[in-house]
């Protein structure tokens, strides 16, 4: 069994309601078992600035899939929410992005799956959900809190959680 942290956004459509599906359909219990989810967070777009602000969250998983078979499996959900790689632009609009920030302690530089995730240390809209669920994990030797402290997280937002059907 190992332990791995994703980091899911998304901005296109009802962004909350397509990522917390992401985590039900990711989190089976079987092949990937849920430990920790941040709350949700609104962020402004980082990269390409002209698009709408996302919605992003982190989650700990304990995982019996290997990483290239836990990123497959991402990319399915990802499918399954409608993203369309073929017509989106890079750090465009999307219905639902899910990266592997970090399983165990493994180092990876696969054309296809570079692990920890290479731009997690550039990326308030990770390191803030991230150090709400792991803020003491180590990743590439820096503590995920005292990442936090170095990035620029201004007008990231908190979200308090969707009352939940039926209340
Ligand atoms: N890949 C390699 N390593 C990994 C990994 N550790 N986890 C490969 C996931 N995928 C990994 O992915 C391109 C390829 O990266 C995959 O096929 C996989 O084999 P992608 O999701 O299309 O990534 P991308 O958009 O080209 O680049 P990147 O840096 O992953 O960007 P994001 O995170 O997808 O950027 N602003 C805010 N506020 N919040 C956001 O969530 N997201 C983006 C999209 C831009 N701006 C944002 C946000
Ligand atoms: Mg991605």
């Amino acid at each position: 069994m190992s332990d791995a942290l994703l980091a899911l956004g998304g901005n296109v459509g009802n962004s909350r309601a397509i990522l917390d599906r992401a985590v039900q359909l990711l989190c089976d219990g079987r092949q990937i078992r849920l430990i920790a989810r941040s709350s949700d967070y609104f962020t402004p777009p980082w990269g390409f600035k002209y698009q709408p602000p996302f919605i992003n969250l982190c989650i700990a998983v304990d995982t019996t899939l290997s990483p290239r078979d836990l990123l497959a499996r991402a990319q399915e959900v990802e499918l399954k929410l409608g993203r369309d790689r073929a017509h989106e632009k890079r750090w465009g609009p999307r219905t639902a992005d899910i990266d592997i920030i970090a399983y165990d302690d493994l180092t990876l530089d696969d054309p296809g799956l570079i692990l920890p995730h290479p731009r997690l240390f550039e990326r308030a809209f990770v390191l803030l959900p991230l150090a709400e669920i792991a803020g003491d994990r180590v990743i590439a030797g820096r503590k995920v809190r005292e990442a936090l402290a170095q990035v620029d997280a201004n007008g990231i937002e908190r979200l308090p959680p969707l009352p939940s059907p039926g209340m």
